[in-house]
């Protein structure tokens, strides 16, 4: 079985592995540690990671980047319409608001959600486990990292593009959670259980958003105090800022207007980018330099770092903020936190160090891997998780970020309402709820502040509870409801439980083997001690029935089906390719050889017959040999084969006997 942890982040994925020796970050088809988070399409496959982000020129209409925070998003939610002008391909609004991603595909025009997307993007990761690390009998079982302020529908959002990739998310972990894990679990000088705790705050600035955590360490346990995030700072949005810059002077010194074309938009961006790395590491100014940007024109510019410093002032001010957040009414203060930590890409922009500097009084830390500390931390929290992995004990206490009320009302009883959690509550963790109910009622759940919320959907679901009666006096019963956020951080009812006080038969008791065990919370059965005169009671507990009806709900098995027909159609294209590029690659090969070291091993006669042989054949696979069955291909290559393979034979046979020689000519 797999331990894995996956890093899917809005730019740049990563996938960490437990093995014998510990936690490791593994490489892609490209020997890269990161995999682009991109998807593309094209009239005979799709391609994921480096390979579709590479031909994103080539094929922008079909490309699809920038989806992470799409998941479990409708099309009018602000958020989606904040990334949608960063996404290559055409984003539609589908009935009842769902986000759609049309692209060309095999000839035909498909839409597909930012969930399938993400779950070919998780097929392809799984494709890289495949074929990096072989002995893993079976790659299913792993961690999924999301941020931390990820609500209930992107969670399940989440587990269902798992599903239909056919993986196995023993957890969803949250980012935050996941770097803490990786900082914690190997560090040997942490207070003593009862001890003060170690309080440390951890800064991930990734590229879509910013994301700050307060962690109280002990030995073996680790409490996560308080999150706080902003979708407003992170790598794009500094991207985006220098953009803007070059265009507003692009306009000026060339008169064109890159906005208005959507490649040279998108390539301004990528530009922009590099620029911005480069400043990160050098005071001096940085020139960028695109040759035919836009209407044949070449186009430079340059920028250096206080520059940038001074574009960048708002989301600097954001990322402070942030940071602050993590204080406002919180356990303790910023001279408290004994250590700041850093990580993310956007964290090595120089500035964020003096932010720290500025709030804290300390040097802002690199103990982990900035790039690698959340796969790191999933994957140990899959190690932790997986049976076939030993891991130390390692206690994690989760805080969930939002408020979430319920009320309940159906049938005569009244209705009413309560907070079930409250923001920073622990999780995963269980309550109890006591109601009054005569009839059948149902539940529901929603965010209560709605605006601390990053989400348009506040209604959380809705249980309906069946099965309850009213008293032989027609009075209300007690029910036990149990809500739960569970350790993905998903919000559900999980119980229902009605109890009934029922007189016992004076003469022989019977046993009712039907009645089910008192569940959780049950109440204890009245004292027959009591008063002699009444007749005996007993309270037996009954499980009551609840139906979930939740905003979204996934087709798993139809999207899984589709998915798993998309990569038959992958792997035949690739097994085709495969096939074509060994005809090519041995008529490259033979015309080289035969006129070289195997030109000793053929008469000139079959040496030219070969050779027009090959030309037909490579004329071939550029006309109707371009794309045709793998069988056709495989059928030219014996052909040729024919030819060659007897010559080859004759190369080797002499070679065999050189060596002889050699040895021979050295005795005498
Ligand atoms: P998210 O966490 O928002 O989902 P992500 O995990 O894909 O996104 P990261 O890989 O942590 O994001 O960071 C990517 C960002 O870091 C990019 O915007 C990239 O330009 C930026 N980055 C990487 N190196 C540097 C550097 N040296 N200086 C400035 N920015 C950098
Ligand atoms: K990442
Ligand atoms: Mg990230």
């Amino acid at each position: 079985m797999s331990v894995l942890g996956f890093d899917i982040g809005n730019l740049n994925c990563y996938i960490s592995v437990a093995r014998q020796g510990g936690i490791e970050v593994i490489t892609n088809d490209y020997s890269l540690h990161a995999t682009p988070a991109c998807v593309a399409f094209t009239s005979k496959d799709r391609s994921m990671g480096d390979a579709a982000r590479q031909a994103v020129n080539t094929n922008f209409k079909n490309t699809i980047i920038y989806f992470k925070q799409l998941l479990g998003r409708k099309y009018s939610d602000p958020v989606t319409q904040k990334f949608i002008p960063f996404i290559p391909c055409e984003v539609v609004a589908l009935p009842n608001d769902d986000i759609g991603l049309k692209v060309s595909y095999l000839e035909n025009t498909e839409v597909f959600s930012p969930e399938q997307v993400f779950s070919a993007l998780l097929t392809k990761l799984r494709k890289i486990v495949e074929a990096q690390l072989p002995d893993v009998k079976k790659v299913s079982d792993c961690v999924v990292a999301v941020p931390s302020y990820f609500t209930d529908v992107q969670r399940r959002a989440v587990q269902a593009s798992i599903q239909f990739a056919n993986l196995n998310a023993l957890r969803i972990i949250n980012e935050t959670t996941a770097v803490a894990l990786t900082y914690g679990i190997y560090k040997q000088d942490l207070p003593e259980e009862n001890a003060k705790a170690k309080h440390v705050v951890f800064l991930d600035i990734g590229h879509s958003s910013t994301q700050a955590s307060l962690v109280a360490f002990n030995k073996g346990k680790l409490t996560m105090l308080r999150t706080a995030h902003t979708m407003d700072a992170g790598g794009l949005w500094f991207d985006n800022m220098i953009r803007e810059h070059f265009r507003l002077e692009f306009r000026n010194k060339y008169g064109i207007d890159a906005k208005s074309s959507p490649r040279a938009w998108l390539r301004l961006l990528d530009e922009s980018e590099k620029v911005k790395k480069q400043m990160s590491a050098n005071q001096t100014p940085i020139p960028l330099n695109i040759e035919c940007f836009m209407d044949d024109k070449d186009v430079s510019a340059k920028m250096q770092r206080a520059e940038f410093e001074d574009i960048a002032t708002p989301l600097f001010a954001v990322i402070r903020r942030v940071l602050e957040e993590l204080f406002i009414e919180g356990p303790i203060k910023p001279e408290e936190v004994d250590e700041v930590e850093i990580v993310g890409g956007s964290s090595r922009i120089p500035m964020i160090r003096k932010i720290i500097h500025d709030l804290f009084a300390k040097e802002a830390k690199t103990t982990m891997n900035q790039d690698e500390a959340v796969a790191r931390g999933a994957a140990m929290q899959c190690a932790i998780l997986s049976p076939t992995y030993r891991v130390r004990e390692f206690s994690i206490k989760d805080s969930q970020p939002f408020r979430i009320g319920i009320t309940w009302n159906g049938g005569a009883a009244e209705g009413g309402e309560s907070v079930a959690f409250t923001e920073s509550d622990e999780f995963p963790f269980s309550k109890m709820v006591t109601l009054f109910r005569s009839d059948a009622f149902q539940i529901d759940a929603r965010y209560i502040s709605p605006n601390t919320v990053p989400h348009t959907q506040s209604h959380l679901g809705t249980w309906h509870v069946s099965g309850v009666k009213p008293t032989a006096e027609g009075e209300a019963r007690k029910v036990k409801v149990k809500v739960r956020v569970n350790p993905n951080g998903v919000f559900s009812v999980c119980s229902a439980t009605m109890y009934e006080t029922q007189v016992v038969p004076e003469e022989p008791m019977e046993v009712d083997a039907a009645a089910p065990p008192a569940a959780e919370g049950a109440e204890p059965a009245a004292d027959p001690a009591a008063e002699p005169a009444k007749p005996k009671t007993k309270t037996i507990s009954i499980d009551l029935p609840i139906r979930e009806v939740v905003p979204v709900n996934y087709d798993v098995q139809k999207y899984a089906g589709i998915e798993l027909q998309m990569q038959q159609v992958d792997e035949k294209q690739k097994r085709k390719a495969d096939a074509r590029n060994s005809v090519e690659a041995y008529v490259y090969e033979m015309r080289d050889k035969i006129s070289d070291q195997f030109a000793d091993f053929v008469s000139p006669q079959a040496a030219e017959e070969f050779r027009q042989e090959l030309t037909v054949t490579e004329d071939w696979l550029y006309d109707e040999g371009e794309d045709v069955e793998q069988q056709v291909y495989e059928k030219r290559l014996e052909a040729l084969k024919r030819h060659g393979d007897p010559i080859v034979e004759r190369y080797r046979e002499a070679q065999h006997r050189q060596p002889a020689f050699d040895d021979f000519d050295q005795v005498i």
